[in-house]
């Protein structure tokens, strides 16, 4: 690179990505591919609208690339092109929530999601999000007991509110979620149900987790976690009478987004098929197999794991315990500082603040990505234990 300052930058955090455990559950290492696409030519180009509708000239190769990432997508899911429409065009998770719901639900209307505290998202109602404030939001918790979703309280809570779409999804929930049950909810009050997949799409695609697509109206998932592809997101939505694939491409286009990143919808493609291949769904089961050893040994070394165990690749640790270890801040600098790096985390009903929380969350893709197995997540909970007891 000409610009030396940047290029050392680049060079630094290669260096840094390389000698450190990688546990963060959103995160995750692509293939030399993905970034061949991310750093292509493609970025060049202007390409408002969609294939063979653009507001600019000159977009005959950008239509096939964003058209295979369509296909590509439809296909990794097992989706049929009559039966659901994909939109590859959002930048993001949280922008790609707000135009789903900008879409499909009045403003005024009410968003029912799961706390961002008991493990949903902030584009799940949280109130310090747009979210939160342009629509009504009704949050529901995890049992206290069980610390896992609590099906009979959510449809009391739903049938009570009526919200106009309900959000069964996380960024910190380590179980499955009964999609099936969500559905039989949504259907009691009358809601939409929409599915945040974006922690465990790879899951989904290797076959390792079950799929919401049998019985979500639409269901988002950024492409950047444990699908090991760019930064970015995608949008599907049930294709019926009820319009809401037009719906959703005018509300990206020309309601909230400009130019979409073909250089990236390009990444996101590379990433679609390598998700289809058989070495993917090896791969997805190892990250679940190597989570639930790790919870197993962090467990048995005397942590409490948050509902006794995983069903993904995330984990979420209690580190605090009542004052019987240490909170998730101090926890997280600790094993920063020996090279493991995590994410301070609130657990389900936590007493602590959300910026000095009781726990930490765990995540298996990327070090999965590197190779690791069962043996070396053994190795690393005790590891873990040493450094947090500081011994
Ligand atoms: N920040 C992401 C995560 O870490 O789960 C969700 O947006």
């Amino acid at each position: 690179m000409k610009d030396k300052q940047i290029e050392k930058l680049i060079k630094e955090e290669e260096k840094r990505q390389k000698s450190v455990v990688n546990l963060i559950a959103s995160e995750n290492i692509v293939s030399d591919d993905v970034l061949k696409a991310l750093g292509s030519k493609l970025t060049n180009k202007y390409a408002e609208g969609y294939p063979g509708r653009r507001y600019y000239g000159g977009n005959q190769v950008v239509d096939k690339v964003e058209n295979l990432a369509i296909a590509r997508a439809l296909k990794l899911f097992k989706l049929k092109p009559t039966e659901w429409h994909v939109n590859v065009q959002p930048l993001s998770g949280s922008p790609a929530n707000f135009a789903l719901y900008t879409a499909l639900v009045p403003v005024g209307g009410k968003i029912m999601g799961m706390k961002l505290s008991s493990g949903g998202h902030l584009t799940h109602g949280y109130p310090g999000s747009m979210t939160g404030k342009l629509w009504k939001p009704v949050q529901f918790e995890l049992d206290k007991n069980t610390e896992v979703i609590d099906y009979d309280a959510i449809k009391k809570l739903a049938v009570e509110e009526k919200p106009n779409i309900i959000v069964a999804g996380f960024t910190a929930y380590p179980r499955v979620v009964d999609f099936k049950k969500f559905r039989e909810i949504a259907d009691a009050c009358g809601a939409l149900l929409h599915v945040d997949m974006s922690h465990f799409a790879g899951l989904v695609a290797g076959l390792a987790y079950p799929s919401p697509f049998p019985y979500a109206d639409s269901v988002m998932t950024t492409t950047h976690k444990s699908l090991r592809g760019p930064r970015h997101a995608i949008l599907f939505v049930k294709k019926d009478e009820r319009e809401f694939d037009k719906k959703l491409d005018k509300t990206i286009i020309p309601g909230l987004f400009g130019g979409p990143h073909e250089n990236t919808i390009a990444a996101a493609a590379v990433a679609f098929l390598e998700a289809s291949k058989p070495e993917f769904k090896k791969y997805a089961k190892q990250v679940v197999k190597n989570a639930r050893v790790l919870a197993k040994e962090l467990q048995k070394l005397g942590w409490h794991i948050i509902s006794g165990g995983t069903d993904s690749h995330l984990i979420l640790m209690d580190t605090w315990m009542d004052g019987k270890g240490v909170p998730g801040k101090i926890a997280s600098d600790k094993l920063e500082k020996a090279g493991i790096i995590v994410n301070m985390n609130t657990i389900p009903g936590d007493p602590r603040p959300p910026m000095d929380p009781s726990g930490i969350r765990l995540g298996t893709c990327a070090e999965t990505t590197r190779g690791k197995k069962e043996s070396d997540m053994v190795k690393l909970a005790v590891r873990m234990d040493k450094i947090l007891r500081g011994k």
